[in-house]
């Protein structure tokens, strides 16, 4: 069996992601055999709770004020209108539900408190509840851990070589203290990228490189594509191929093999047959639910559909948990 390790070097991660690529899909998936139930794939719902209005540029997203991108712009939702979405996912069968906000940081203010109502809320419904806020202090991370959060997502997005060309209103480094913020504070680090920003093969590897040789690895890595939206720098990205989501997903499988890998941005355009491709490859997550945060997404329906085929099974939520236990 293989073992986790976090010392991985630079050229380790290179070798396997430059493996020939059906060499690459058995091995993630022989890997993926020995820790994870490969029948067996997480489903998880996105809501913004708060949208567009953001200080940053990073040069993907619907929701800087940087660009004109069209998108309608909502303040923080209420707690009440949160926790019906959260319980129509549930009965969707989702077990995950993740908020999302456009802000830069959380500030220490009323928004933050009804934050921590609508984490109370959901986990009350017994759904793994995670958020998405921008950069988090030790403080902060410790109160959402109090209301209830299981986990917390804060995406490197890059290679810190690749980040300036993407971002210029943060840093790296900003990125890798929240995550450490979120790690000491006990709670569930979600924590991945996007590919197709324009980026060398280098600078995935060297992502993944990042992310392989944390202290711990985070308990779930989001792959996504990138979705380009008209009116941002990246408008004319070419799409990226399923080939090279499969080459990512399985270099983080390999490198990584306990965590939860997530097909997330991306799949609105790809078939089932590369969907499972990608499940193959070692992915085990999904999002569910007709938008992500301003993006569409699969309909029920057609997941539904998916799942049957493939006979795949929904995880349970607290799995990690009860196993440990
Ligand atoms: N504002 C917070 C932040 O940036 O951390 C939370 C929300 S932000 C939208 C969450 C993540 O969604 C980003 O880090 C990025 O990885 C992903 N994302 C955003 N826009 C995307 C796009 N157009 N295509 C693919 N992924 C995207
Ligand atoms: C993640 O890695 N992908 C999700 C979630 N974490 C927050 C967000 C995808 C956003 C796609 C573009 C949009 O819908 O705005
Ligand atoms: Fe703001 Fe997050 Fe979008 Fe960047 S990715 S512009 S921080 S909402």
């Amino acid at each position: 069996m293989s073992s986790i390790r976090n010392n991985w070097t630079r050229a380790e991660v290179a070798e396997i992601y430059n493996s020939p690529l059906l060499e690459l899909i058995y091995q993630a998936q022989t890997v993926h055999r020995q820790y994870n139930n490969p029948q067996e794939v997480q489903v998880c719902t996105l809501l913004s709770i708060k949208t567009g209005g953001c200080a940053e540029d990073c040069s993907y997203c619907s929701q800087s004020v940087k660009y004109n991108t069209g998108l309608q712009v909502q303040k923080l939702l209420d707690v009440q209108e949160v926790l019906t979405k959260a319980q129509e996912a549930k009965e969707a069968g989702s077990t995950r539900f993740c908020m999302g906000a456009a802000w830069r940081e959380v500030r220490d203010n009323r928004d933050f408190d009804r934050v921590l109502d609508m984490v109370k809320g959901v986990n009350e419904l017994g759904m793994e509840v995670c958020c998405t806020l921008g950069m988090l202090t030790e403080s902060q991370a410790q109160k959402l851990k109090e209301a209830g959060l299981y986990a917390y997502n804060h995406n490197l997005d890059t290679s810190a070589e690749h980040y300036d060309s993407v971002i210029t209103t943060r840093q790296y480094e900003d990125r890798l203290n929240t995550l450490a913020n979120v790690r000491g504070a006990g709670i569930s680090v979600c924590c991945g990228g996007i590919i197709g920003l324009g980026e060398t093969d280098e600078d995935r590897i060297s992502m993944i490189h990042t992310l392989a040789t944390l202290p711990a690895h985070p308990e779930s890595v989001p792959v996504n594509a990138l979705v380009a939206i008209e009116g941002t720098p990246l408008e004319n990205q070419k799409r990226v191929s399923v080939w090279e989501m499969v080459r990512m997903i399985a270099t983080v499988r390999l490198t990584m093999p306990k965590a939860m890998v997530r097909l997330s941005a991306g799949r609105l355009e790809m078939p089932t047959s590369e969907q499972a491709l990608c499940f193959l490859a070692g992915a085990n997550s999904i999002f569910a639910g007709d938008k992500l945060l301003t993006t569409p997404n699969p309909n029920f329906n057609d997941d539904k559909a998916m799942f049957d085929l493939l006979q795949l099974q929904p995880r349970e939520s607290f799995k990690g948990e009860l196993a440990m236990a």
